[in-house]
């Protein structure tokens, strides 16, 4: 009986020894509507993860609501602040680092708008425990998952990917998703001191430098809902970066080689 008792105990130590450290990054700006909906829903989930927000000091107040919930969730949720708004790229490349130092397992980016549903993150977790080591949630699988976005947007995004299949010959459908998930190794084989783009072109770069570098991505079919709260900060400057960083990555293929 003892015995038996023991046996169970070693094997709970030896699970809980073996589980990931996983982090979900959050880059914010102007999210007031949104940051403690989406905190909360991640944690609602269950699953045992670190929340990171990544807040460019957005002056609608965004990060003092962060630092109200780090009270409720003092072991989970973490605030880095930047002193000024770089984009979306600069925030992640400063959330990798964080992750990195305190060696999480999995890194995942995430939109603070609910475009990205956190339900899903039990899925791509397993996807990264067994097939791949980048999961991304992907809209366009099976046909066009998009939700309430205007048919100009969903064209733009979807010839986009095409575009980016076409010129790049990556494998995959969403290619400027931005719900992702990162093994460790990858982020680590990637320079991120030498990351050229901060918008949608950032998320295209990432996952080619990850593709180049032999990586496994696999694609998880989501539901994208456009933001119901809050401001969009897209531009046409994000447009353009795309563009023209889609051939700026296959030009310069051979640089990112074991970089890298
Ligand atoms: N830290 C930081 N976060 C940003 C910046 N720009 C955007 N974000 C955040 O990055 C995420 C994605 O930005 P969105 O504005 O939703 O971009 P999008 O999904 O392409 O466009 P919309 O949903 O139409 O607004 C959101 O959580 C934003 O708050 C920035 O300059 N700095
Ligand atoms: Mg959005």
């Amino acid at each position: 009986m003892l015995l038996h008792h023991y046996v169970e105990f070693t094997f709970v130590i030896f699970t809980m020894m073996k589980m990931n450290n996983i982090l979900v990054i959050i880059p914010t700006y102007n999210e007031i509507e949104n940051i403690s909906k989406i905190i909360n829903a991640v944690f609602n989930t269950d699953l045992s993860i670190d929340v990171l927000i990544v807040d460019d000091l957005s002056p609608d107040g965004t990060g003092e609501e962060v630092r109200k919930l780090m009270k409720i969730f003092s072991n989970s949720l973490f605030l880095e602040t930047k002193l000024e708004k770089q984009g979306l790229g600069a925030a992640y490349v400063h959330g990798f680092k964080w992750a990195l130092k305190r060696e999480y397992d999995y890194i995942f980016e995430m939109d603070a708008d609910f475009s990205h549903q956190p339900m899903e993150l039990k899925s791509m977790i397993k996807i990264l425990d067994s097939e791949a080591d980048v999961v991304v949630g992907s809209r366009y699988i099976n046909g066009v998952n998009v939700v309430n976005w205007p048919l100009s947007r969903v064209l733009l995004s979807y010839f986009a990917s095409l575009y980016v299949q076409i010129i790049t010959s990556m494998p995959i459908k969403d290619a400027t998703a931005g719900f992702v998930g990162y093994k460790m190794s990858v982020l680590k084989t990637i320079n991120l001191d030498q990351m050229k783009f901060i918008g949608y072109a950032f998320q295209i770069e990432l996952k080619y430098k990850a593709w180049v570098n032999g990586f496994k991505i696999k694609e998880h079919p989501i539901i994208f809902v456009n933001r119901v709260f809050g401001k969009s900060k897209m531009s046409g400057n994000i447009i353009w970066e795309a563009f023209f960083g889609v051939l700026f990555l296959r030009l310069n293929k051979k640089k990112f080689l074991h970089q890298i």
